[in-house]
């Protein structure tokens, strides 16, 4: 994914490095990537475990690149794919120059005496790894100041972090601040990637990403923990359009009535949000097609993780 160019500084004068964006699930992780980088690239849905491996999100302030990797939610996790997910974030924040921590404010301020276990979980994790780590309080548009001095009096005692701000991923108060604070700490460098260039994500994974977001949105229960989305085919055609073949992954085929809908209602309302979404990121017309299919093993699969750059572990 690319934009308009920058204007590159001299070589010399340039700075760059490697920004994880860790936390628990839900706690605002992907809202801020997309919000500093300015363009939609990790979906975000208000159910946890929407994210599923890294996405980078590439910025440019100055004279310095920066590359920002949202990671997927570290929680206690039991199957097979929760366990690459968290192992993931876990290299995520392993390859980072600084890790941001983020702490969903909101949730936190409803204990604000002590750390909720998630977050004191990944702060001993943060004591085993050599990068930074900076504390951010997300979603302060939800929280009292006097809740969030407590918060902050608590986290800091952790001792782990160079310093602690707060933010709101959603409406951007204190976001670029904390930009403006990680860079100025970033070490000279070249910059990694061309300055147009906005993630490394594959396309044809971020376009399944896109329509995973819907099943997240429009399905419920277990039922978006029982699903992949994979791009089977992607052609672009002679009238600037593309016609894009995705296939929805489920666990039993007592789900596809479910994903499908009474008369197909559901799927084509999938497939319609995830249509208009992925014409707004070509910027061309889209032709979506989207098949249902129950797959009990997928989870088990290592060419599904390898896909969406998981590790596989037996
Ligand atoms: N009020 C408020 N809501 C926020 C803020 N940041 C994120 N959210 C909401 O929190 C929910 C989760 O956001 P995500 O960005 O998907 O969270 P995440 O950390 O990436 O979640 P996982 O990928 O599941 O680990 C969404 O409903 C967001 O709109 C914020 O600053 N304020
Ligand atoms: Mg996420």
């Amino acid at each position: 994914m690319t934009e308009d160019s920058h204007s590159i500084p001299p070589p010399g004068e340039t700075k760059c490095g490697f920004i994880a964006l860790a936390g628990a699930p839900n706690a605002g992780k992907s809202t801020l990537l997309n919000r500093i980088v300015g363009t939609k690239i990790a979906i975000v849905t208000p159910k946890v475990q929407t994210t599923r491996s890294r996405m980078s999100g590439i910025a440019i302030r100055g004279a310095a690149q920066v590359i920002f990797i949202d990671t997927p939610g570290i929680f206690t996790a039991k199957r097979r794919l929760e366990r690459a997910m968290v192992a993931a974030a876990w290299s995520g924040v392993a390859d980072a120059d600084v890790t941001v921590l983020l702490v969903d404010a909101d949730r936190a301020a409803k204990s604000p005496a002590r750390m909720d276990p998630d977050t004191a979980g990944i702060v001993e994790g943060l004591k085993r790894v050599k990068g930074h780590a900076v504390l951010a309080l997300n979603k302060i548009d939800l929280v009292p100041r006097n809740l969030l001095l407590e918060l902050i009096k608590v986290h800091d005692a952790s001792g782990v972090f160079d310093r602690i701000l707060m933010i709101s991923a959603l409406n951007g108060a204190g976001v670029e601040d904390m930009v403006d604070f990680l860079v100025s700490n970033l070490s000279p460098g070249p910059w990694l990637y061309p300055d147009d260039q906005l993630s490394d994500v594959p396309m044809r994974v971020m376009a399944a990403e896109v329509t995973r977001e819907q099943a997240f949105l429009q399905l419920h229960q277990e039922l978006p923990y029982s699903l992949t989305v994979e791009t089977d085919s992607w052609q672009d055609r002679a009238d600037g359009s593309v016609r894009i073949d995705q296939t929805i992954l489920i666990r039993r085929e007592s789900q596809k009535g479910m994903v499908v809908g009474k008369g197909g209602t559901r799927i084509k309302s999938i497939g319609a949000a995830s249509r208009l979404a992925l014409e707004e990121l070509l910027g061309h017309k889209v032709h979506l097609f989207l098949h249902v299919k129950a797959r009990s093993d997928w989870m088990d699969k290592p060419e599904h993780y390898r896909e969406i750059g998981l590790d596989f572990k037996s």
